[in-house]
């Protein structure tokens, strides 16, 4: 089997709402996601976002034991509403003191931080102009990037534009982003989204011209249910509008013609102007970032389908096109106990279908298994589930190198604990253990678990190991 690279980026990764809590100090201004927890939509019973991990107060000590994990890579997101004030622009200083200490607490461990410009928390001032429904959301993420580029760049080497844009067009009403799920709406949001970040692209290649740039989409290899015809075009039709029309619109700059029909078959003016056509085929990336948790599979939608499929919210389902396409659930794959189905060599081919198709580098910015550790008697945090979870990741990391794939590093989901999604703190995905409760904050201490010795050990011997 092919070896990784000698410089191969291994990291991990957190987001700035999931993990820095005290969303009231440093200036910072409200998000979206201050509010999200409060929303009736929330689940009931499990924390929200205001503390988190608290690592906007405690960020050296988890940058030490990052280091001391031996982390090459530390991919994390700025906060949007810590660094722009309010809707002219007005920047946050405190807020830029604050990254800049962290970018230098990792550069002189030679950790390389890698930054995701915008993780899912939108100024609470960029939703009242409009938010990812008006074309002012351009205009005021290529403001905020073009912050961060001036204020970051000599820093950093590489760039992350928005999270999973296509999870959070897919799953706006999840995320406060649409009052609820509207298909006409969702496809404004794309665009738009689209927009911004190629906006972005066009800036860093302008001011931080060595940088590196890539959109972090979450991916997946969608498979048929079935080797009916009818499933097969359910398939293709649900990897378009789940993977493809991302990535197309980023690395080609431009929408598939099999895509713009659908939009019009489903009586939606989906409107896109030469001037911007001309920005997507402007802000294309330096490389392909990507987050994997798990596949997908499709059906064509039955009336029986339809009927059986009222499930929760959750960020892997939920996606039901009458005479288009539907999820299904797949029985040769085993759950996690939230229910996400896992899927090692589904990661290695989505690795292939990713590189096969647009040729670029690739990065993936996480990857993981959410699981309710506990700290035993012993002090410790026995997570050999997270173990096994790994080695059948990365061994399947490696046969896509051993096949072709270019891959530059990979950052799993999370450095440390932190609140998840939509499932409170229970749901942990760290190396580092934070001892707090859905809403006991106790004494916040950082404790390694066993996955954290043992991912230092991998790095230790560049993964040789797996
Ligand atoms: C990704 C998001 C992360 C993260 C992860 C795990 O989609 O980019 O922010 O939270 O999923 O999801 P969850 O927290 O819902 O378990």
């Amino acid at each position: 089997m092919n070896k990784f690279p000698k410089n191969f980026l291994w990291g991990a990764s957190t987001s700035a709402y999931q993990i820095e809590g005290c969303v009231e100090e440093g200036g910072k201004v409200t998000s979206t996601m201050d509010l999200y927890g409060d929303k009736p939509s929330y689940p009931k019973g499990i924390t929200g976002f205001k503390e988190a991990s608290q690592h906007y107060k405690y960020w050296k000590t988890d940058v030490e034991m990052m280091a001391k994990m031996g982390l090459k890579s530390y991919r994390f997101s700025i906060s949007w509403p810590r660094i722009i004030k309010d809707e002219n622009g007005s920047v946050n200083q405190e807020g830029i003191k604050y990254y800049n200490d962290l970018i230098d607490e990792l550069l002189k461990y030679k950790i390389e931080p890698i930054v995701t410009m915008f993780h899912f928390d939108i100024p609470l001032f960029v939703m009242k102009d409009g938010g990812v429904h008006s074309k002012n959301f351009v205009k005021h993420f290529e403001l905020y990037s073009e912050v961060l580029l001036k204020n970051f760049g000599t820093k950093i080497n590489y760039w992350l534009t928005i999270n999973e844009l296509n999870i959070l067009v897919m799953m706006a009403d999840g995320f406060e982003v649409l009052e609820k799920q509207d298909l006409s709406k969702q496809l404004k949001v794309l665009h738009n989204l689209n927009l911004a970040q190629a906006k972005a692209i066009i800036k860093c290649k302008e001011i931080c011209p060595n940088a590196k740039i890539g959109p972090a989409p979450n991916i997946a290899t969608v498979y048929s249910n079935t080797c009916k015809p009818e499933d097969y075009t359910a398939k293709l039709n649900v990897e378009m509008i789940r993977n493809w029309v991302y990535l197309d619109a980023v690395c080609k700059g431009k929408y598939s013609n099999i895509f713009i029909k659908f939009a019009k078959k489903m009586g939606i003016d989906f409107e896109v102007t030469k001037d911007d056509l001309d920005t997507l085929s402007k802000g294309k990336p330096d490389f392909i970032a990507f987050n994997y948790y798990t596949t997908m599979t499709a059906q064509m939608p039955t009336e029986e389908s339809i009927k059986e499929t009222k499930e929760k919210f959750d960020q892997q389902k939920g996606l039901v096109i009458p005479g288009f396409g539907m999820a299904a659930k797949n029985p040769n794959l085993q759950k996690t106990e939230f229910g996400w189905e896992i899927d090692p060599v589904g990661f290695k081919n989505t690795l292939r279908e990713v590189y096969d198709r647009y040729g670029l580098p690739v990065m993936i910015t996480e990857n993981g298994i959410g699981a309710r550790d506990e700290l035993t008697n012993d002090g410790k945090i026995h997570d050999d589930y997270r173990i096994y979870y790994y080695e059948q990741h990365i061994r399947q990391m490696a046969e896509a190198i051993s096949d072709g794939v270019e891959i530059i590093g990979y950052m799993p989901w999370s450095a440390i604990d932190l609140v998840s999604t939509h499932e409170g703190i229970s749901k942990r995905y760290g190396f580092i253990y934070v001892n707090r409760d859905e809403f006991d904050l106790k004494d916040m201490k950082r404790i390694e678990k066993d996955s954290y010795y043992w991912y230092k050990n991998l790095i230790e011997v560049n993964g040789e190991n797996i």
